[in-house]
């Protein structure tokens, strides 16, 4: 299975200490094409990106999205990236699982939360100690369709 990770990167870094749980659990699902985002050493600045340039990376992440069997997306940290991310992969006609932290404060937008059918989209509120389980929780069911 490929698993295709979203988090904010130029959006703030201030969770990647929730996206690297994510993908170490993610891993025991399949290949996860986008575990850089989970990286300590990547700060909001992207400072890789302008070696590659936005376009390449634009291009490649596309096309990854493009092959993946599923997204997950740590939607906490507002990101225009993962949000962009996610509209696209709504018209791939994805299964899409997008994970939302209310302890933050935050409130999530109406777009995302909205966007929850029930079956390729779903929104799910969780605690950082939970998230394995949450993962464990929708992977299995995922497995069963
Ligand atoms: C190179 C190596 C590691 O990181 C880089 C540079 N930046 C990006 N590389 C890969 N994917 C990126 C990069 N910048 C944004 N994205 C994609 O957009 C990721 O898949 C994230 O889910 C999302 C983050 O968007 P912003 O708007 O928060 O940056």
């Amino acid at each position: 299975m490929k698993v295709y990770f979203c988090g904010s990167i130029r959006g703030g870094r201030d969770d990647v200490h929730v996206y690297q749980r994510i993908v170490e659990k993610l891993r025991s699902y399949g290949t996860v094409l986008t575990e850089h985002v989970s990286s300590s050493q990547l700060s909001d600045r992207g400072e890789d990106a302008t070696a590659a340039g936005d376009r390449a990376i634009h291009d490649r992440d596309m096309d990854w999205l493009q092959q993946s069997d599923v997204i997950v997306a740590e939607v906490t940290q507002p990101s225009l990236g993962v949000g962009y991310e996610l509209g696209r992969a709504v018209d791939m006609k994805k299964t899409i699982f997008c994970l939302f932290r209310p302890s933050s404060g935050r409130s999530l937008s109406a777009m995302i939360r909205g966007a929850d059918d029930g079956e390729l989209f779903v929104v799910r509120d969780y605690n950082e100690d939970e998230v394995e389980n949450v993962l464990e929780e929708f992977f299995s069911k995922l497995k069963r369709t």
